[in-house]
């Protein structure tokens, strides 16, 4: 009503024009329109095929129940609250040896011995699965279905060793570099960020090619030690002295605050990493830092892996998580700088940090789903989900 009153205020236009937007006013211009009416493109296979399976192994639903797709017991996407709770609802592949025949495996890394204040972050990759039930395959405005465009499957967590760092980079390589090294994408959930390093060098192990690095995070984690250990705080210290990783193409976007150490800062210079602090995100805009960081990170390389840390983030849409830093991204801005990173390919992402103790309504696991989402997405709809098998010319060899 007193929108209305104001309206009746304002100076009226030339009768039958209006200023803000064109006359008459053609609602099929809209974006929202747009994508409604590409969802009809969309193929329904995979998701048929899900429905009959269901309906077989799970047997046909009782008589009273109507709709004929819905089985006795759950298989597949619904309903949302009941099965078996892998990441997406995608298969989980027991052994190991098989992740090959799957466009992307998801990778849970429990492991928390990193982290120098609130831990926790052991239970990242089951708060991230478990909130991923949520989520249906398909996204309505970039009008894609993972389910039907992609291929997904979850390998289950790899076993880290709690009380042991560089035990646990061990097998965290072990993992990253056999998946890898298979063809399927890694998508890894982390756990805290030390495990930032391993990731890189497991998939560093098997290309010759050389890897530039997108690093979202609040903090430098590039001092060479931290409590005399390899902690949360050191991962592109060690990742940038792979001979295959160098730090020219290391770009740390969002970095800022009261949490980044000197003995980091030292080392960021010395290497002549490029930085983006919230202030150049402000300056530049999303877009052109995105811009900036794909033209660095690409330079000379032959594939870009991006590392997510959930930090990165405003503290107050992230609670879950080990460092929370107030003054990082909104939500919208980190959404649009993954969906502009991921659009020129990836090799492997992770993203890190979510600890499910310190987090409410798991709303800092479901930023970071989403983070892992509108990647694939991304790269879906700009057809370069694939393109990380081209730079695998190394076999698998064990750490
Ligand atoms: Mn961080």
């Amino acid at each position: 009503m007193l929108f209305n009153r104001v309206l009746q205020r304002l100076p009226k236009p030339k009768s039958g024009t209006r200023s803000h937007h064109p006359n008459p006013f053609d609602p099929q211009t809209t974006r929202g329109w747009k994508a409604a009416v590409k969802e009809a493109a969309l193929p329904t296979t995979v998701h048929d095929a899900e429905v009959a399976r269901g309906l077989e192994i799970g047997l046909p639903g009782a008589s009273s129940i109507e709709d004929k797709t819905i089985p006795t017991f759950s298989r597949g996407e619904l309903p949302h609250f009941a099965g078996i709770n892998t990441f997406m609802k995608a298969p989980f592949v027991e052994d190991v040896r098989e992740v090959g025949g799957f466009d992307a495996t998801v990778i849970g890394v429990p492991f928390d011995g990193g982290c120098t204040y609130r831990a926790g972050t052991r239970f990242g990759p089951q708060g991230i699965r478990r909130i991923s039930a949520l989520y249906t395959p398909y996204n309505y405005e970039m009008g894609i279905d993972l389910r039907e465009q992609m291929s997904l499957c979850d390998a289950g967590d790899v076993f880290t060793i709690p009380a042991n760092l560089e035990k646990s980079f061990d097998q965290i390589s072990n993992a990253v570099a056999h998946v890898a090294a298979t063809g399927s994408f890694p998508i890894i959930l982390g756990g805290d960020h030390s495990i930032g390093f391993p990731t890189v060098r497991g998939l560093a192990s098997v290309t010759s090619k050389r890897i530039g690095i997108i690093h979202v995070d609040r903090h430098a984690d590039i001092q060479e030690k931290d409590l005399d250990e390899r902690m949360h705080t050191t991962p592109y210290f060690h990742a940038t002295n792979l001979p295959n990783v160098r730090p020219e193409n290391l770009v740390q976007i969002g970095i800022g605050g009261w949490q980044v150490p000197r003995a980091a800062v030292g080392n960021m210079v010395e290497r002549r990493t490029n930085i983006f602090t919230m202030d150049d995100i402000e300056q530049l805009g999303i877009e052109k830092v995105a811009e900036m960081a794909l033209e660095r990170a690409w330079d000379g390389c032959d594939a870009v892996y991006m590392s997510y840390d959930i930090d990165s983030i405003e503290a107050a849409f992230v609670p879950g998580t080990g460092w929370p830093e107030p003054g990082g991204l909104l939500p919208r801005e980190a959404l649009k700088l993954v969906g502009l990173v991921a659009k020129e390919g990836l090799c492997g992402m992770e993203v890190v940090e979510v600890s499910p103790p310190y987090d409410h309504a798991d709303i800092t696991s479901l930023m970071a789903l989403r983070i892992v989402v509108d990647a694939l997405g991304s790269m879906v709809s700009h057809g370069t989900m694939g393109d990380h098998k081209k730079i695998i010319d190394k076999p698998f060899v064990p750490f």
